[in-house]
């Protein structure tokens, strides 16, 4: 799940292709050759069992670099751009973050203009931020406790304070249900403790996707519920804390999420990606949160 990234990654204005290949413990990356053809796989080494990737600035070159997140190495791996038209990367760099971490987010937590990394630890049950030192690496690293077996992670100012703030979903159960949580950054690059809102009992919540989806001004969250074929919905106040959760029918097993608005009405649309019997399946629901 999360595997695949379209970005555009050589400046020529089509969408290119990031994907981790977790059986081969590398990260392919194709470039576009016009607006829906793709060249061959560029491969990279990366650490075991590669979980997700995403892309950012992360040395302040203009050109966005990728960072994909390792299960079998409790790693980060950065891929430099060599910016030079190319599209090529150099090889990775290593960060270490927690126990078999599944996803990861780039945001700047303590506001110094540098890209900070956070991952999902599914089985240290809790989130790393490793703050960007601007050119391609991370220092400083602090842990923050999440829910049950965290996988997936977030960023949203979720209380519009200017601060980057943080949403994790928790695929284990804890005390009959299913959590996603909430931290609140402190703008210095700290998380603060984890507020957990229930999203339901059979939701086995995989991907999610932050998007305005009511046109209020503030964040929300849509979750894959994958286990009862729902996503709930968190309408987010803009002070930190949400509506009550709003259940939307999904698709059969939805495992990720992603948001557009794809029919230009100006209203939000979500795109649900799921998985049955090793068939990739994409489902498009139209501007459920009018
Ligand atoms: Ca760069
Ligand atoms: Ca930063
Ligand atoms: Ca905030
Ligand atoms: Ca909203």
């Amino acid at each position: 799940m999360y595997l695949v990234l379209y970005t555009d990654l050589n400046k020529d204005g089509n969408l290119d292709v990031g994907a981790v290949n977790s059986g081969s413990n590398d990260i392919s990356v194709r470039l576009a050759t016009g607006p829906a053809t793709f060249g061959g796989s560029m491969n990279y080494n990366s650490g075991a069992d590669p979980r997700a990737i995403t892309s950012g600035d992360v040395n302040g070159d203009g050109a966005p670099d990728l960072v994909a997140v390792s299960y079998g190495s409790n790693n980060v791996s950065v891929y430099l751009n060599k910016n030079d038209g190319s599209g090529t990367f150099n090889a990775q760099t290593t960060a270490s973050v927690g126990t078999s971490p599944q996803h990861l987010a780039l945001g700047d937590f303590n506001k110094d203009g540098k890209l900070d990394v956070v991952t999902a630890n599914t089985n240290s049950n809790n989130l790393t931020v490793r703050l960007g030192m601007g050119n391609g690496t991370f220092g400083n690293s602090t842990a923050v406790g999440a829910g049950s077996s965290p996988v997936y992670v977030a960023t949203a100012d979720w209380n519009k304070d200017g601060k980057l703030d943080v949403a994790a979903v928790n695929n284990g159960i804890n005390a009959g249900t299913y959590m996603v949580s909430i931290l609140l950054g402190d703008g210095a690059g700290g998380l603060g403790q984890a507020v957990n809102i229930d999203i339901g009992s059979n939701t086995v919540p995989r991907g999610a996707v932050v998007g305005d989806f009511n046109k209020d001004g503030n964040p929300d969250l849509a979750v894959a519920g994958y286990g009862n074929n729902t996503l709930p919905v968190l309408l987010g106040k803009g002070d930190g804390t949400f509506e009550p959760v709003v259940s939307l029918n999904g698709p059969a097993n939805p495992q990720s999420l992603d948001s557009a608005d794809l029919n230009g009405d100006g209203w939000p649309d979500l795109v649900a990606t799921t998985s049955i019997t090793g068939s990739q399946n994409v489902s498009i629901l139209l501007g459920q949160c009018k």
